[in-house]
């Protein structure tokens, strides 16, 4: 990029460590680097502990597990073990939207908690999980299951809550499934998303067959959450491609349906970072072949339908040359609105452990340059599938702290940053636009052609918003 090179981001990153004593610099430098796409030993760091004292975004492996893949799924109640902070405060955040009547047969926007006292850490949980299912039970006879997310405490005193899953599911005749998440395993909340792995894993895949035959062109969609409508947009699409999506992972999800997933042909991973350990079970299990895509932004929606469509016959090879002759023109239309009005505008990205990297083409479609682009908790195959998406000399980063983020997007002088939450007001009361990529700000769906033209609006209202004439960024 113009004036982006692997030096100057070199020395960028030296004048950003210079800001730490010299302890926490030596243990931030290796994770931070300037791109070299290609090129051995560049890479940067990652899926490590914080260094305690350096602010942090990441969560928790509770949050991985209740918030990210068990909570999506819409038909099962989901009982946040231990004292009531740790549901509450992720007691609707993450805009994984739901088809149903909810309190009936879906449940995703109530919050079930054991609401741990003092009593229940002295004498232990257990009782009180028993009776809570057996609440369920009776209060909603059309839920599914039951999922138990231990939080902290549970596991610091030795609660057995798969003795008491097991019991449970015998006496009330329902699937209970225990999820060890306490929230202190591991460094971020991907350990979260990987015990879940296992619990479907061990408990749910196989329990089930679909009510009807399968077929040639039944498939999962794995590692979609229905963030803001996203697994409905993806999902048309693959129906108009012929394919039968036959189970979500997790997104609008139903556990009956998740369960029978070892019936279909293949595994589409679009989150590759918190399914791929399912989807290489079920590889080695069932024999399921599963293979990665990316619906946003046009060009990639089209790499992904051909590279599909390429698993399959003539007839779904032609239907994808179809659907992206039918979408192209409505998609062109689009970019010729908005790239004119974000033509050379520069992002800084910093989203968990996938959306960096699968953004990156939705941008570019509009004429963005992503100067630099990080991740809270992903792991090194991650960031070997972000090198080629990035620019040579660009900034990659693990992990980031506030400081080092607001000394880059001032540094860069960039138009937008995308992050989380946390990071959003730091970044518009200094005047420098802000889009939400977690929540997509209250907006979605961006995946799929139907979200492009969303993701479009959203991006061309955050930067040219007449709103920054009021406010003045300071650079
Ligand atoms: Fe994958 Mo927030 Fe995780 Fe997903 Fe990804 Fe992020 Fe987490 Fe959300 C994540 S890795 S951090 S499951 S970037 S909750 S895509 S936005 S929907």
């Amino acid at each position: 990029l113009d004036g982006i090179q692997k030096q100057t981001t070199e020395e960028l990153i030296d004048r950003t460590l210079e800001l730490y004593p010299e302890k926490a610099r030596n243990k931030r430098a290796p994770h931070m680097a300037a791109n070299d796409p290609g090129v051995q030993g560049c890479s940067v760091k990652s899926n490590r502990k914080t260094v305690p004292g350096v602010m942090s975004a990441r969560g928790c492996a509770y949050a991985g597990a209740k918030g990210v893949v068990w909570g999506p799924i819409r038909d099962m109640t989901h009982v946040s073990h231990g004292p009531v902070g740790c549901g509450y405060y992720s007691w609707g955040t993450r805009r994984n939207l739901v088809d149903g009547h909810q309190g009936v047969d879906v449940f995703s926007a109530m919050q079930f908690t054991s609401d741990f006292q003092e009593k229940d850490v002295v004498y232990g949980g257990d009782k009180k999980l028993a009776v809570i299912c057996r609440e369920i039970r009776e209060l909603f006879p059309l839920a599914k299951g039951i999922s138990v997310l231990s939080e902290c405490p549970v596991g610091l005193i030795g609660d057995d809550i798969n003795a008491v899953a097991k019991k449970s599911c015998q006496e009330l005749n329902l699937p209970v499934i225990p999820c060890n998440c306490e929230g202190f395993r591991g460094v971020s909340q991907s350990l979260g998303h990987h015990i879940s792995n296992d619990s479907i894993r061990d408990f749910v895949i196989g329990t089930r067959e679909f009510d009807d035959e399968p077929g040639p062109y039944d498939i999962a969609l794995i590692g979609d959450y229905n963030i803001g409508g996203d697994a409905w947009a993806s999902r048309k699409i693959l129906e108009e491609l012929g394919l039968r999506v036959r189970a979500i992972w997790t997104g609008d999800g139903q556990i009956e349906h998740i369960a029978a997933t070892h019936q279909v042909k293949l595994n589409l991973i679009h989150c590759y970072r918190s399914m791929n350990y399912m989807a290489k079970v079920m590889e080695e299990r069932y024999g399921i072949p599963w293979m990665e895509f990316n619906f946003f932004g046009p060009t990639k929606i089209a790499a992904s339908l051909r590279a599909i469509a390429a698993r399959f016959d003539r007839t779904i090879q032609d239907n994808a040359e179809k659907i992206i002759e039918k979408y192209t023109p409505m998609m062109q239309a689009i970019v010729d609105e908005y790239r004119p009005r974000l033509e050379g505008k520069r992002a800084l990205l910093f989203v968990g452990g996938l959306r960096p990297r699968h953004t990156i083409g939705a941008y570019e479609d509009l004429g963005l340059e992503i100067v630099g682009t990080g991740y809270e908790f992903a792991h090194n195959d991650d960031y070997e599938r972000t090198y080629e998406e990035m620019a040579r000399g660009t900034l990659i980063f693990d992990d980031a702290s506030e400081i080092e983020l607001e000394k880059w997007a001032r540094e860069y002088k960039v138009d937008l940053v995308g992050s989380g939450i946390k990071e959003k007001y730091v970044f518009q009361k200094a005047g420098i636009p802000f889009r939400q990529m977690h929540s997509w700000d209250y907006s979605g769906p961006y995946h799929g052609y139907e979200g492009f033209p969303v993701f479009a609006r959203d991006i061309d209202m955050a930067i040219n918003s007449p709103t920054w004439g009021l406010v003045k960024a300071p650079f």
